[in-house]
């Protein structure tokens, strides 16, 4: 046991005075048709919740996660123990991976791969004891020196070749355990300055690394999604999966598009100028919403801050996007947070998850309730009436010309401007969240 003082936490409802309680995530609670955790498919990040430290760019780690752990491989098999009792404490179902946070890279290839292959066992029997399964797994090709051009779209061929490698093994054992995805993180895929890059052969590169991903992910018998998960800057100054629209153009040039769907993280939105409820709109209209990596940045800091989610506006607006695009399919809210730098105990990252589990589940029921209510969506509806009838019909269904527009607008003269009433739906937006109380 790594966290004796902490009990598996319980749902104690909206009046709980117990911080180790959730207040609103009740696992089996029925909402849209299903219980709260299967549309919610929360997830646990190995990498901030076992790995991070608490470092940053001005200071050392606040926290040790060797876990009583000696040697690197004993510290990587201590964490797998102490992820399994922190997920079966906070009733979390499945978690993501890099390969690298899961076993030490060793001295070559070889060794690294023998380290995964002692972890990987001991990570499927803590799965087949508690039911806990993999949402998605990647490779973490972004750390070691070797990739600090890129991986995929490094300017020299063994580095791709490394690449290459290193991805055959974490979709191998993705595949072993029975991942659901597997995600592609460009995070040194893009540039610093073009003084020095071949940016369309970096691309033609990446497009065939993630060709060959597939075919050879297919080849083994892995059953899961892919995904990109679109990120515009950091660390380099541009990276080529800026966000869902750069990406869909990309995937259709390639011919990718029928095999990624996409990863949508909150912060990397925010850092692309976007809103979260953007990008899963844009996945959504083009039939590519995938999975979302749960967090929020800070509107004062311009950089991936990793925080957990507690914007109830965020959050509903992301579960009324879930909700619409049919619910997670084979995707699901990994928890790509960490508790902040300061918040330096175990228990922070106990309290962090119920935070943003709680947020989510809140949010999952105002959107519900939204839905249901209808009054957003026949907002819409009426707005865009026009075209539901006479000229507008055949705008709608592409059955019309310049001249017939032409025709019509001479004698039709001009256009009543009409309202957006934005104010009033931010305003109707707060009174959903206002009535909370009702739904709990
Ligand atoms: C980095 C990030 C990654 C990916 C997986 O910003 O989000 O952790 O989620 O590589
Ligand atoms: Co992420």
């Amino acid at each position: 046991m790594y966290f004796e003082k902490i009990q598996t936490i319980p749902f104690e409802g909206v009046t709980s005075q117990n911080p180790f309680s959730f207040k609103f995530y009740d696992a089996n609670r029925i909402v849209g048709g299903k219980p709260m955790a299967e549309q919610l498919r929360f997830a646990m990040s190995y990498w901030h919740t076992l790995c991070a430290e608490g470092a940053d760019m001005f200071g050392a780690g606040t926290m040790d996660k060797s876990f009583g752990g000696k040697t690197p491989l004993e510290i990587a098999e201590h964490k797998v123990y102490a992820a399994f009792e922190m997920m079966e404490k906070l009733g979390i179902r499945y978690f993501c991976f890099h390969d690298r946070d899961i076993a030490p890279e060793g001295a070559t290839l070889r060794e690294t791969n023998e380290n995964l292959d002692h972890i990987v066992p001991i990570i499927q029997k803590e799965m087949e004891r508690t039911g806990i399964r993999l949402l998605w797994g990647t490779a973490n090709c972004f750390n070691n020196p070797r990739y600090m051009c890129g991986a995929g779209t490094s300017p020299k061929a063994d580095v791709f070749a490394y690449a290459a490698a290193q991805i055959k093994k974490a979709l191998e054992i993705t595949t072993k355990l029975g991942g659901e995805g597997y995600v592609f993180w460009g995070g040194r895929e893009g540039y610093d300055t073009l003084l020095n890059t071949d940016m369309a052969l970096e691309q033609d590169n990446m497009a065939y690394l993630m060709k060959m991903a597939v075919e050879y992910g297919r080849k083994i018998g892995f059953k899961g999604d892919f995904y990109i998960e679109p990120k515009p800057k950091e660390p380099t100054k541009h990276q080529y999966d800026f966000d869902v629209a750069t990406v869909l153009a990309f995937l259709r040039k390639y011919g990718l598009d029928k095999d990624f769907k996409m990863n949508i993280e909150a912060n990397h939105a925010t850092l692309a100028g976007h809103t979260f409820q953007h990008e899963l709109r844009v996945a959504r209209d083009n039939g590519v919403f995938g999975s979302i990596d749960a967090n929020q940045g800070d509107m004062l800091l311009g950089w991936d801050t990793d925080q957990f989610p507690t914007n109830l506006y965020d959050t509903t607006l992301c579960m009324l996007e879930v909700l619409k695009a049919g619910g997670f399919t084979k995707g699901g809210l990994n928890f790509d947070a960490k508790a902040r730098r300061a918040s330096n105990t175990y228990e922070d990252i106990f309290l962090s998850y119920i935070a943003g589990m709680d947020a989510f589940a809140l949010g999952l029921l105002l959107a519900e309730k939204i839905q249901k209510d209808g009054k957003l969506d026949s907002f819409v509806e009426n707005r865009y009436a026009s075209y539901n009838s006479g000229i507008g019909a055949k705008i709608r269904n592409h059955e019309t010309s310049f001249e017939e527009l032409e025709a019509y607008t001479l004698a039709n003269g001009e256009p009543k401007a009409e309202s957006g009433r934005q104010e009033y739906l931010e305003a109707l937006l707060n009174q959903y969240i206002a009535s909370a109380g009702q739904i709990l």
